[in-house]
């Protein structure tokens, strides 16, 4: 892959990144956040916010795929004897469904489970970066930063759900880590709007604070 800088206009000011030295990280693309009758719904929220996105998520990895780039895919995803999650992780709260119980898709958010799978229309393929990660962040409990670091990575760009919780925990680790991020807006989702919206603010405040935003098209032409 050449090594040329690729620059493209985001918000609060032009991104600029090497392909070759960048990732796209799809964040909890799962079936139980993701799909009807998974998880996220039993929690009471409407999922088509998030089913919505798809379209966009998949364009944007097909042509980052096409263009050669490194793919990193995470899942939010517990051991099967719950020794990663911390009691007050399940305890919280009162939701009709604890990490661990079994749900409309398997056990919640538990490795190997239908509905922790990451949905068919975003499945890995071989090469690309898979982390199960017990947090909200990417960083946390893995090893994505040595996994990274023997790619040379230093850009990442992210898609996925849900924007407020683990994506954008994992845009703060990565930055705290030195990684230049991007956010693309189209490709993000959460179950509240407000919440969504809020965090692109945050991200982009103050001169790129956490890092960049931008909706995916203008990347997609870069890299086409
Ligand atoms: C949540 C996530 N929302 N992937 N997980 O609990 O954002």
């Amino acid at each position: 892959m050449p090594s040329t800088n690729l620059t493209i206009p985001a918000t609060p000011f032009p991104f600029t990144f090497e392909l070759a030295l960048a990732a796209l990280v799809i964040i909890d693309m799962q079936r139980d956040f993701v799909e009807p009758g998974g998880f996220g719904e039993t929690l009471g929220n409407d999922v088509s916010l998030l089913t919505a996105i798809v379209p966009a998520c998949q364009r944007m990895l097909a042509a980052w795929r096409a263009a050669g780039g490194l793919v990193v895919h995470t899942r939010e995803s517990h051991k099967p004897d719950l020794s990663d999650c911390p009691p007050a992780k399940r305890e919280r709260g009162n939701p009709s469904l604890r990490i661990g119980d079994d749900g409309p898709m398997g056990r919640i958010l538990v490795s190997g489970e239908p509905g922790n799978q990451i949905i068919p229309e975003l499945a890995p393929i071989a090469g690309e970066i898979v982390i199960d990660k017990p947090g909200k962040g990417m960083f946390y409990g893995t090893d994505l930063q040595v996994q990274l670091q023997a790619r040379s990575i230093r850009y990442l760009v992210f898609m996925g759900v849900t924007t407020e919780v683990c994506v954008q925990t994992s845009m703060r680790e990565a930055n705290d880590r030195g990684y230049d991020g991007l956010l693309l807006t189209d490709c993000t989702e959460s179950y509240f709007p407000a919440f969504k919206a809020a965090t692109i603010e945050m991200v982009h405040a103050q001169g790129a604070i956490v890092g960049w935003t931008s909706e995916s098209t203008p990347l997609l032409n870069a890299i086409s």
